[in-house]
């Protein structure tokens, strides 16, 4: 999330003009907040079993601020079919796996168990399907001899913090074209 904010500068096509988090507590919230970016936060926790009641919620500081585009960075909560086709083809998000490979959780340690030499990100539109919209980038990493959940994560993490910049920065201006790096 940060590293989006810092990339929208300049002759960027974009601007942040919300940073919303379902966890109060988000230290990406006070980073937000120290960048001048408006912050908004809805607890998912009191919506428990009502998914529609939580989205409901969300959109009430999404819909104030009007972005063009979605950014998930993070964001943990399945989003529902009448949330996405809301924002159909202008949300976006970063899955920490070579999709289609390892959709949903635990990404890291299934490559690794899988005995996986390469691993990395995608970034991906979100529809209604988990994980399986269009991909509009991918960056690969070694996995290395050693490696654990954790240290590859962290690999990982450093690619998907310049490819998502790389992404979002195309498709403000309507460029699909797959970012491979
Ligand atoms: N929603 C839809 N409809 N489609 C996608 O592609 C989505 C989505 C919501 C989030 C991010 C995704 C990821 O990159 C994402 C993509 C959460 C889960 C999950 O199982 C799975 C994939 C992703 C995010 N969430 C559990 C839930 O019941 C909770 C898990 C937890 O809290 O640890 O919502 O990884």
């Amino acid at each position: 999330m940060v590293a989006l904010a810092r990339s929208m500068v300049g002759d960027h096509p974009a601007r942040p003009v919300l940073v919303l988090s379902n966890d109060p507590d988000a230290k990406g919230l006070t980073r937000a907040a120290e960048m001048g970016i408006p912050v908004a936060a809805v607890d998912h926790r009191p919506f428990r079993g009502d998914r529609a009641g939580f989205e409901a919620a969300l959109l009430q500081p999404l819909l104030a601020a009007a972005p063009d585009v979605l950014c998930l960075a993070g964001f943990m909560r399945i989003l529902t079919p009448a949330f996405t086709q809301r924002f159909a083809g202008r949300m976006l998000n970063i899955h920490p796996s070579l999709l289609p490979k390892y959709p949903g959780l635990h990404t890291h340690q299934r490559a690794l168990d899988a005995g996986d030499h390469q691993a990395g990100c995608t970034v991906h539109e979100v529809i209604a399907a988990l994980d399986a919209g269009p991909v509009l980038g991918q960056a690969r990493v070694p996995v290395l001899p050693g490696d654990t959940a954790d240290v590859l994560a962290a690999r990982v993490l450093v690619q998907e913090h310049r490819l998502y910049p790389a992404v979002l920065r195309r498709f403000a201006v309507g460029d699909r074209t797959p970012v491979i790096l």
